[in-house]
This record gives structure tokens, C-alpha cells and sequence, in this order.
């Protein structure tokens, strides 16, 4: 997968984008990540990439131009579709990134995040190059590079061959709707606290109904909006019935 970004902060991406299991993934060949500058598609000699809003107010909006130039470098001419591509618009506009959108974006061949800063990006960039609107919560941050970095960690999990052999994006928090179980290592007891007995018990599946229910519990005490609406199947309802 290669992954464009369209930013004024280039330099933000490199220590994040180089470390652990992104930049492993990166190393590997499984995905290349190329920050682009914005400043290095003006044209005037202060290489500007922010004005003044039209109609006033506070605050300086992105430029078309640097966004125009980048894109039509990159990908040719607008709304120009290639089956595999997607550009994606970063802004607390869009809609909410969740774990189902990071599965989503693993999927495509090319991803081109476009960073916004301060007020927002002229409109005419979204009419004309816009595939997708994103966020990634309810807050406000200064600018769209921190949560492109968020979906990229995210979506990574999903590229095959991107986590070790031993583990699966599949199996964990929010992939079967529940939060994770909790985990323990060595030793037994540490400071007179003592690892629940059916994980030494050395029992598949014993283990397996232990952290099951435990994942139910801990959802249930933190997070009861994700089991709304979800009804138990037969095998949780007899867990529960123990
Ligand atoms: Cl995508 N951008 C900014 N500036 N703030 C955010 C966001 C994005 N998502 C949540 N807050």
C-alpha cells in the first residue's frame, strides 16, 4: 500500500511513522508513506498556503492552489477514479473513524490524506479531489496530521504480514464487538496479587469461557453502549447460565 499525505508539517510523520510496528511494516515493503510538503506547491515567493477568510471572521483558511498542484501531480486530473484509490479529506467535519473504517482503508492500493489546519480548507478542494470526509472523534485538534497518524496505525494492523505471525487484528477489542479481556504474565503473585486460577489452570477451555466472560464484564462496567442491541448467542447464553 502507499500512503500520500498533503500536509504543511512534513516533518511530524517521522519519528511516529518509523517506529514499531508501522515502521517495521514500512521496512518490510508492505507500505510506503510519503508526507508531502504544501509549501512546495505555491507559486508566490512567500510560499504561502493560508489567507484571510472571504466574508471575514477570525482565523486564515488552507489555500486551493498548494492542494491543486500536490494533487494533480499525484494523481492526474480530478475525480480522475483508479480502482484501489481513495483521498481522504481530514477534518472533525467527516464522518467517525472506527475500527470497520480502518479494516476498510487496509483495503485500498493508495491513500491520499489531505492534512487541514486552522479554519479549514477552501471548499473547492473538497468539490473537486474529495472521495471522503474523516474525523476521529469529538475534540478539536490543531491540525489533521496527528489523526492521519492514528488511522495509519490503525489500518496497518489489517495489512497482512504487518503484525507477527502469533497475533491477528481479527482477535482483538472491537473486532467481535467486546472489550479486551484482562491479561497477566509472571509472575503468579506479585505483592500478595495472584493470577486468576483458570489461567494456570492449563485448560483450552476453561481459559477460553474465563476470558469471554470477562470480556462481557468489562464491557458491560465500561462500555454498555456497544452491547446495545446485541443479543447473546446460544453458546454466551450458556456461559452465563453457569
Ligand atoms: Cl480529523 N482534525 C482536527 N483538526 N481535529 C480533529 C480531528 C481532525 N478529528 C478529531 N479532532
Amino acid at each position: 500500500m502507499k500512503i500520500h499525505i498533503l500536509t504543511i508539517f512534513p516533518e511530524m510523520f517521522a519519528g511516529p511513522m518509523s517506529t514499531s510496528i508501522v515502521g517495521r511494516a514500512c521496512q518490510k515493503g508492505l507500505l510506503s508513506i510519503e508526507p508531502h510538503n504544501l509549501r512546495d506547491y505555491t507559486k508566490d515567493k512567500h510560499r504561502q498556503i493560508d489567507d484571510r477568510p472571504f466574508g471575514g471572521g477570525a482565523g486564515m483558511v488552507m489555500k486551493a492552489e498548494p492542494f491543486f498542484e500536490a494533487l494533480t501531480t499525484l494523481v492526474g486530473a480530478p475525480k480522475e477514479k483508479k480502482e484501489g484509490r481513495k483521498i481522504i479529506m481530514v477534518t472533525p467535519q467527516g464522518a467517525t473513524f472506527s475500527q470497520a473504517k480502518a479494516r476498510e482503508l487496509a483495503s485500498y492500493s493508495e491513500l491520499i490524506f489531505l492534512c487541514g489546519r486552522y479554519e479549514g480548507i477552501d471548499e473547492r478542494v473538497r468539490e473537486t479531489w474529495v472521495d471522503e470526509e474523516v474525523s476521529i472523534g469529538d475534540y478539536v485538534l490543531t491540525g489533521g496530521e496527528l489523526p492521519t497518524m492514528v488511522m495509519i496505525d490503525a489500518l496497518v494492523r489489517f495489512l497482512p504480514g504487518a503484525l507477527g505471525d502469533e497475533a491477528s487484528a481479527e482477535e482483538e477489542s472491537f473486532s467481535d464487538g467486546l472489550l479486551e479481556y484482562p491479561q497477566y504474565t509472571r509472575p503468579e503473585v506479585y505483592q500478595g496479587m495472584a493470577v486468576p486460577a483458570p489461567l494456570l489452570s492449563g485448560h483450552h477451555e476453561q481459559i477460553r469461557r474465563w476470558r469471554r466472560k470477562e470480556a462481557f464484564k468489562r464491557t458491560y462496567q465500561f462500555r454498555r453502549d456497544l452491547l446495545k442491541g446485541r443479543s447473546l448467542d446460544i453458546e454466551d447464553q450458556v456461559l452465563f447460565a453457569e
